[in-house]
C-alpha cells in the first residue's frame, strides 16, 4: 500500500488575488449576491442579534451542531449595529468583517489561544491543528471556538461566527483600532452579536445557546494519573498499589496508545494486558477507575473487522473521485471515519461496546483534528481562499449534501465526541459519561472536557496555562485543564510541585507526561517533594463539596470554575488587566508562583479581605501586596465573608458520599452554598440533589435547604469559624 505523499493540495490554492482578473478578484467590491436574514432573540436577559448569510445556492443558512437551544427568534430590518459592525464577500471563498476595537477594550474568549487573557495585537487562526510546538507563534492550535468577548465592564459585547470553516480573527494586529475576521467558504454562515451586558450575562447567554457541561462524574473530578504510555498489566496494577500505599490521592489511571495491538482503536494487546478485565476489577476494587485513548484512525488492514466494516458500510471519509482517503498516524496508513454522517457516528457509538465491556470508565479522543503524519499542513497559512471542494484532501457528508473537508475541519473532534458521549451513555444509560477531547468546536462542553495538548515541562507554560484556561472557560468550556507536570520534555521537582499548587484548582485535573521524558508520578522526586504533592493533592479531594457545588453553578449560569478577576469585579480597571490570577469559584482567589526560585510575588486583591489558606495572613484589597508562597503551599486565599464547605481528606472519591464536611466560615456575616448529588446518575437533572444556602451571623449557621431532593447520606457536618470549631445540624424540608 502507498501513500499519496505529492505536494499538499493547497499548494494550488490561489494565495493572492490574481491582479490581471481584478473585477473578479478585487476584495473591494461585495460580490455576495445570496440574502441576509436578520433576527432577533433574547437569552439569559440577553439580547442577540443574528445575521445570517444564505448563498444563491442555499435554501438556508448551513447549520453547525453548535447550538442546541433557539431562542424564539423575530425576524426584524438592518439594526443599527455595534461598533460599526460591517462585512462583505471579498472573494468566491472569502468572507470579510470588520469592527472597531478601541484601544481600551479588552479581548476574552475565542477558545484556545496561546496567549494573555488579552487577546489583542495579534491574528487567531481557527483551523483545527495539532500543533505541539506551543511557542508565542502557536497559532492555530487543536480547537476552534469563534466566541470572542469584547470587554467594556457592564457593557460588554460579544460575537459568535457559526461557521466550522477556516477563520482568522485579525484583533488590531495593524494597531488602528479596527479588527478583521476573514472566513474562508463557499458556505453561508450566522453571526451572533450578544449585549451590551456584564461578561457573566453574555458568557450564561451563549452557553445557553451552545450548552453547559452536566454534572460530571464524581470521580472525574478527582486525580488522573497518566503516561504515555504505561506499557502493560504490572506496570499498571503496581501504579495503582503505589498510590495507595504511599497515601496519595488518585481516582484515575489513563492508559495511553500502547495498550492496543499494534494501535487498532477496539483492541487490547493481548500479551501485554493478557488478562485486561481482571486487571481492571483489581483496580476497581480498590477503587480505581480506567480511562482509555481512542484516536480516529482506523488502520488500513483486511483482517481487522473495524476497518472491513467501515468500509464495508461506506463511513470513512472519501476523496472527490470516490476513493478512500488514506493517511498515516500512529496504526501506520489509516482510514478516517466521516464522523460528519449519522450512520458513521451511531456504528461508532456500537463499537465503544468494546471499551464498556471492559469496565473502561472514560474515552480520552486525541488526534481527532484529526491529525495526520503525512499531511499536516492541510491549508496554506497565507491561503486567501479555499481550494475547489475536490480537492480539499477529501469530501464529508453533511446534511445539506457533500462538501470539502476544510468547510466542516473544526468539526471533525466535536462530531467524534458526540459520537462516543453517545455510546458511552446507550451502553450505560444511568451513568454520567466522560469523554475527553484535544480538537474542539463551540458547543463541544455538551460532549467533552478539555485538555490543552502537548505543553513542555516548562515554566513558560506553566505560565501561560492560567490566561489560556481563563479564555477556554470565558469560550463555555468549564471542564478545562492542562498536562500538570508539563507533557514534554524532562520536569524537575520545584517545576511540579509549584504545578500542583495550581493544578489542584483545573477543573480536570491530570497528572501526563510524554514517552522518555523523565517520570513524573508524584513520588518521582524524593520524600520532601512527595509530602508536598500529598498536601496539595489532598487539598484537592478536601475542596470536593466546592467543586461539585460550582459544577451545579456552571450548569445552571455557565459560569465557569476558573474565573478571570473582572468576573466579579467589573468595576475594578486594575483587576481586568490581571492575567496571572483568577478566582475559582467566587470565593477563592488564587495566585500561583510560576517561576523558578521565586517564593515572593505581587498578589492583587480586588476589595475586601483575603484568608490565605495555608496560613495566617490576612491580606486586605483593593491593592497589590508582596506574598511569600513558600514551596508547596496552596497559593490561595478566602474571601472574607465566605463559607467554604470541605471534606475530610480521601484517597478516591468513592469515599465521598459518607465523608464529613465542615462549614469553613471566614468573617463575621458570610454566607456560602452546597450542593450535593449521588454523583453518579442523572436524577441531579431531574430534580434529584440536596442544595443548601448558608448563612453565619451573631455566631449561628443559619441552612435554608432550596432543595432536598437526594437520599441524605450519613455524613456529619461541621462548622468552623476562628478557632471555634462544632458540629451542626443542616436543614431538611423532610
Ligand atoms: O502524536 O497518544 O496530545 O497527550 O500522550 C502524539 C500519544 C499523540 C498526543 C497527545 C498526548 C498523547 C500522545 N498523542
Amino acid at each position: 500500500m502507498t501513500v499519496d505523499t505529492s505536494a499538499n493540495d493547497w499548494t494550488k490554492a490561489r494565495r493572492k488575488p490574481v491582479k490581471s482578473s481584478a473585477t473578479q478578484d478585487d476584495s473591494r467590491t461585495d460580490k455576495f449576491s445570496g440574502r441576509i436574514v436578520y433576527e432577533q432573540g433574547l437569552l439569559s436577559n440577553v439580547s442577540i442579534l443574528r445575521i445570517g448569510a444564505v448563498m444563491n445556492d442555499e435554501t438556508a443558512v448551513p447549520r453547525t451542531p453548535a447550538v442546541c437551544l433557539e431562542p424564539d427568534w423575530t425576524p426584524t430590518q438592518r439594526p443599527d449595529l455595534p461598533l460599526n459592525l460591517d462585512w462583505k464577500q471579498a472573494a468566491s471563498a472569502r468572507f470579510e468583517f470588520s469592527f472597531d476595537l478601541p484601544a481600551a477594550v479588552p479581548c476574552l474568549g475565542l477558545g484556545e489561544r496561546f496567549s494573555a487573557l488579552d487577546l489583542r495585537g495579534t491574528v487567531h487562526t481557527l483551523l483545527a491543528t495539532d500543533n505541539s510546538d506551543h511557542n508565542e507563534a502557536a497559532d492555530p492550535l487543536y480547537k476552534s471556538i469563534p466566541f470572542l468577548i469584547l470587554y467594556s465592564g457592564n457593557q460588554s459585547i460579544a460575537l459568535f461566527l457559526d461557521s466550522a470553516a477556516p477563520q482568522k480573527w485579525d484583533l488590531d494586529s495593524a494597531l488602528n483600532e479596527r479588527a478583521k475576521i476573514s472566513l474562508l467558504t463557499r458556505r453561508g454562515w450566522q453571526l451572533y452579536v450578544f449585549g451590551p451586558a456584564p461578561v457573566p450575562d453574555l458568557v450564561a447567554a451563549y452557553t445557553q445557546l451552545t450548552g453547559r457541561c452536566d454534572q460530571p462524574p464524581r470521580w472525574s473530578l478527582g486525580h488522573f494519573q497518566c503516561r504515555w504510555s504505561y506499557p502493560d498489566d504490572q506496570t499498571v496494577r503496581d501504579l495503582a498499589v503505589e498510590f495507595r500505599s504511599r497515601q496519595i490521592p488518585c481516582d484515575t489511571i489513563v492508559l495511553d496508545i500502547d495498550y492496543m495491538d499494534e494501535y487498532r482503536v477496539f483492541t487490547v494487546s493481548g500479551e501485554r494486558f493478557p488478562r485486561f478485565n481482571s486487571m481492571v476489577s483489581d483496580l476497581s476494587a480498590i477503587n480505581f477507575r480506567l480511562v482509555t485513548i481512542v484516536d480516529p484512525g482506523v488502520k488500513y488492514d483486511f483482517d481487522y473487522a473495524t476497518f472491513t466494516e467501515g468500509s464495508r458500510l461506506d463511513l470513512f471519509c472519501k476523496k472527490a473521485d470516490g476513493t478512500l482517503f488514506l493517511d498515516e498516524v500512529w496504526p501506520g496508513v489509516s482510514a478516517f471515519p466521516d464522523f460528519m454522517k449519522q450512520e458513521t457516528r451511531s456504528w461508532w457509538s456500537e463499537k465503544l461496546r468494546f471499551y464498556t465491556d471492559q469496565g473502561i470508565s472514560g474515552i480520552w479522543n486525541d488526534m481527532n483534528e484529526p491529525a495526520f503524519f503525512g499531511k499536516k499542513v492541510v491549508l496554506d497559512p497565507d491561503a486567501l481562499e479555499l481550494p475547489e471542494p475536490e480537492r480539499q484532501l477529501f469530501m464529508q457528508e453533511t446534511e445539506s449534501g457533500p462538501v470539502g473537508h476544510l468547510e466542516v475541519r473544526n468539526l471533525y473532534g466535536f462530531e467524534m465526541c458526540r459520537a462516543t458521549r453517545e455510546g458511552l451513555l446507550k451502553q450505560r444509560p444511568d451513568e454520567r459519561p466522560f469523554v475527553l477531547t484535544r480538537s474542539a468546536y463551540a458547543g463541544i462542553q455538551r460532549h467533552a472536557a478539555v485538555w490543552l495538548g502537548d505543553n513542555m515541562s516548562w515554566w513558560e507554560h506553566l505560565r501561560k496555562a492560567v490566561p489560556m484556561l481563563l479564555n477556554v472557560g470565558l469560550s463555555g468550556m468549564a471542564f478545562c485543564g492542562v498536562d500538570i507536570g508539563g507533557f514534554g520534555g524532562h520536569g524537575s521537582a520545584e517545576l511540579l510541585v509549584r504545578w500542583y499548587e495550581q493544578g489542584i484548582f483545573y477543573p480536570f485535573f491530570r497528572n501526563h507526561s510524554m514517552m522518555e521524558s523523565r517520570a513524573q508520578e508524584p513520588w518521582m522526586f524524593g520524600e520532601d517533594v512527595e509530602s508536598k504533592i500529598r498536601h496539595l493533592i489532598e487539598t484537592r479531594y478536601k475542596l470536593l463539596p466546592y467543586i461539585e457545588t460550582l459544577f451545579f453553578e456552571h450548569r445552571t449560569t455557565g459560569a465557569p470554575l476558573m474565573r478571570p478577576l473582572l468576573w466579579h469585579y467589573p468595576d475594578d480597571t486594575v483587576a481586568a488587566r490581571v492575567s496571572d490570577q483568577f478566582l475559582f469559584g467566587r470565593d477563592i482567589l488564587v495566585a500561583p508562583v510560576v517561576e523558578r526560585a521565586t517564593v515572593i510575588r505581587p498578589v492583587y486583591f480586588p476589595e475586601g479581605r483575603w484568608h490565605s489558606i495555608d496560613s495566617d495572613q490576612v491580606f486586605t484589597g483593593p491593592s497589590f501586596h508582596a506574598v511569600k508562597l513558600e514551596l508547596g503551599k496552596v497559593p490561595a486565599f478566602v474571601r472574607e465573608g465566605a463559607i467554604v464547605p470541605l471534606a475530610e481528606v480521601m484517597q478516591s472519591t468513592a469515599e465521598y458520599r459518607d465523608n464529613g464536611i465542615t462549614f469553613y466560615i471566614f468573617g463575621d456575616t458570610a454566607d456560602g452554598a452546597f450542593y450535593e448529588d449521588d454523583g453518579s446518575s442523572f436524577a441531579c437533572l431531574r430534580g434529584s440533589y440536596n442544595l443548601w444556602q448558608l448563612t453565619w451571623q451573631n455566631g449561628n449557621l443559619h441552612s435554608e435547604c432550596r432543595k432536598d431532593g437526594c437520599e441524605g447520606s450519613t455524613r456529619k457536618y461541621r462548622i468552623k469559624h476562628g478557632l471555634t470549631e462544632r458540629s451542626v445540624e443542616l436543614n431538611t424540608t423532610r
